[in-house]
C-alpha cells in the first residue's frame, strides 16, 4: 500500500514537473496564457495548521483551499495542511503565525479574540438569532472589515467558515440552567467566556482544546461546551454524557494568513489566495451541514442525554450583564449585527 502510494506520489510529481516544463515551452509563444503567467514567479511551500482531525469540516475546507491555490498557480504555491493540532494548540499556533513561523491557520474566533479584540464580539452570548443571521453579518461590509482588522495583529483574515452553535455538556446531569451552578466548566481561552460562565453560575477553567478530554475523564473539570461536531469528534461525549442545547454562542471559524507571508507575495498571488479562500467556503459549509447532522446522530446513538431548552429567556436574562459589560467596546459591531437581523 505504502509503495503504491509512493509510486503515485512520484508519478504525480513527475506529472506536475512535466506540466511545468510544458508550460515553460509554451511560454515562449507570444503573449502566453493566463495559466502560464501564474506559473511564473517564486515557488512557495506553506504550512496550514488546524486543530481538528482530517475528516472534520474545517479541514475539508482547508484542503479545498490548498487544492484551489495549487491549481490556480499551476503547482507553484503548495499549501500543506496539518490537521489534528500537529503544529500545536490554537493559541500557540496563533503566536507562531504572528512570528511568521507558520503561514496559515484555520482557527476559531474564540482564541482569536485575545489577539485581535474585535473578534471578541463572537464570544458574546446570544448576539445572533440563527446561522442565517450570523452569515448575513459575516458577509456584510462589517464582517469583511473584521477580517482586514487582523492586520493589527500581524495576520490577514481570508474567509469565515461555519461552526454552528455552542452548548454546554457535563459529566453531571444538566436538565436546566440551575444545574450549571457550581460546575467547573472548561472554556476557550478568552476573557469573555469567564464572565459568561460566571453569569450562568458556573466556574470557568480556560484550557487548550487538546487537554479537555483527559480533564473531563479525570474529573479535573465537570463540563465543557461546544458544537455537535466537536463534541463528537473529540470524544468528549464519551465522558461528559449530558448535553443541554442552550446554544449560547455562534463562534465562526476563520481562515487566515500570517502578515509576514502575505507581505512576501505579489499582488497576483494575493488575489489568488483570497479568491481560493472564498471559493472554499461552499465546500466547508456543505461538509459542515452534513457532519453536524451525523455527529448529533452518533452521540444520540451512543446514549448521550440531550436536553432541549424550550425557553431561552432565563439563559438570555442571566447573561445580560455580560453584554452590558462589553457593549461599549463592541458598539459598532453590535450595531452591524443588529442591522443584519433585518
Ligand atoms: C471548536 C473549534 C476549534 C476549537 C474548539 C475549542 O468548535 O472549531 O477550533 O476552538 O472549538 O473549544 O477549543
Amino acid at each position: 500500500m505504502k509503495t503504491l502510494k509512493k509510486t503515485v506520489t512520484v508519478l504525480s510529481a513527475l506529472a506536475i514537473a512535466g506540466g511545468l516544463l510544458a508550460g515553460c515551452g509554451a511560454k515562449e509563444t507570444a503573449g502566453g496564457t493566463e495559466g502560464e503567467k501564474k506559473a511564473e514567479g517564486k515557488k512557495y511551500t506553506f504550512r496550514l495548521a488546524d486543530t481538528h482531525p482530517a475528516d472534520y469540516p474545517t479541514v475539508i475546507g482547508d484542503k479545498k483551499f490548498a487544492e484551489l491555490v495549487n491549481e490556480r498557480t499551476n503547482g507553484r504555491i503548495k499549501i500543506d495542511v496539518f490537521p489534528g493540532a500537529q503544529l500545536g494548540e490554537e493559541k500557540a499556533v496563533l503566536e507562531q503565525v504572528q512570528l511568521g513561523a507558520i503561514e496559515f491557520t484555520r482557527v476559531s474566533s474564540g482564541p482569536l479574540g485575545e489577539f485581535s479584540k474585535g473578534f471578541g464580539v463572537f464570544s458574546l452570548p446570544y448576539v445572533f438569532d440563527s446561522d442565517q443571521h450570523l452569515w448575513k453579518f459575516l458577509e456584510s461590509e462589517a464582517g469583511n472589515k473584521m477580517l482586514d482588522s487582523l492586520e493589527g495583529a500581524k495576520m490577514k483574515g481570508l474567509a469565515y467558515y461555519s461552526s454552528g452553535a455552542r452548548s454546554f455538556y457535563s459529566r453531571k446531569p444538566i436538565a436546566s440552567l440551575a444545574d450549571l451552578k457550581g460546575q467547573k466548566i472548561r472554556v476557550i481561552q478568552n476573557k469573555i467566556n469567564i464572565d459568561l460562565v460566571a453569569a450562568l453560575g458556573g466556574s470557568a477553567t480556560p484550557m487548550p482544546y487538546g487537554e479537555v478530554f483527559s480533564s473531563l475523564q479525570t474529573g479535573v473539570i465537570d463540563a465543557a461546551e461546544n458544537n455537535f461536531p466537536s463534541y463528537q469528534s473529540s470524544n468528549h461525549f464519551e465522558v461528559a454524557k449530558n448535553m443541554i442545547l442552550d446554544g449560547h454562542q455562534r463562534v465562526p471559524e476563520v481562515l487566515l494568513i500570517s502578515q509576514t507571508a502575505w507581505n512576501k507575495l505579489g499582488e497576483e498571488d494575493r488575489k489568488i489566495l483570497k479568491q481560493a479562500a472564498l471559493d472554499s467556503v461552499k465546500t466547508q459549509r456543505e461538509a459542515w451541514d452534513k457532519y453536524e447532522k451525523e455527529a448529533e446522530a452518533k452521540v444520540r446513538a451512543a446514549g448521550a442525554t440531550i436536553t432541549e431548552v424550550k425557553d431561552l429567556k432565563p439563559w438570555q436574562d442571566a447573561v445580560k450583564p455580560v453584554i452590558e459589560k462589553y457593549r461599549a467596546d463592541y458598539k459598532e459591531a453590535l450595531d452591524a449585527i443588529d442591522a443584519a437581523r433585518k
